[in-house]
């Protein structure tokens, strides 16, 4: 069975097995979250990452964790808002199914995701969060031993509450 988390703080500082960044298709490193991992992972990050090639929207790929807690960096990149002709949910929801079949495939049993899109991305936190949330139940319905904990981790409170009044309510 597997445990799904809510919590509020910065994802570098996690333990799980496995983080998400939200990421760009250059996989070279950004603002917000993406500079946050890279900041804390250090430059060996980027020389991985320049040898993947970048990443399409909804799809992900897998570095070494470097310097950080967690072991792995799944890499995924999300919708722009507004920008993909009407298929930001499904994007959306591909980019954590993405995530979830990589780890998977790795043998990863624990992850941790940043709320994916809705920073520079500009994703309206109360439209990504029921997507991100029903796109992770769906898939654990799917594969419900393939994970010990999957954690939703939220940078502000704002955040947390939203995630946590929809987790409350399923
Ligand atoms: N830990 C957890 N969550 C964080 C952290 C952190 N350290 N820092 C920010 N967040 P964003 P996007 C939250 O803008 O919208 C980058 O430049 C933040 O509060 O990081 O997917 C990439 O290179 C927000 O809720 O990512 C891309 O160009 C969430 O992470 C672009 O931004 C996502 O905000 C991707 O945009």
């Amino acid at each position: 069975m597997t445990k799904i988390i809510v919590a509020l703080g910065d994802i570098t500082h996690q333990n799980t097995e496995a983080i998400v960044n939200s990421a760009n298709p250059s996989l070279l490193g950004g603002g917000g979250v993406d500079g946050a991992i890279h900041a804390a992972a250090g430059p060996e990050l980027l020389e991985e990452c320049r040898k993947l090639g970048g990443c399409k929207t909804g799809e992900a790929k897998i570095t070494n964790g470097h310097k950080l807690p967690a072991d792995y960096i799944i890499h995924t990149v999300g919708p722009v808002y507004g920008m993909t002709s009407g298929h930001d949910g499904e994007l959306l929801t591909a980019c954590y199914r993405s995530c979830l079949d990589l780890a998977k495939d790795h043998l990863i049993r624990s992850i941790a995701f940043p709320s994916i899109s809705t920073g520079a991305y500009g994703y309206p936190i109360a439209k990504a969060a029921p997507i991100a949330i029903e796109a992770v139940l769906r898939w654990v319905k799917d594969h419900p031993d393939a994970f010990s904990e999957i954690r939703f981790l939220l940078h502000s409170t704002r955040d947390y509450d939203v995630y946590a009044k929809l987790l409350g309510e399923t």
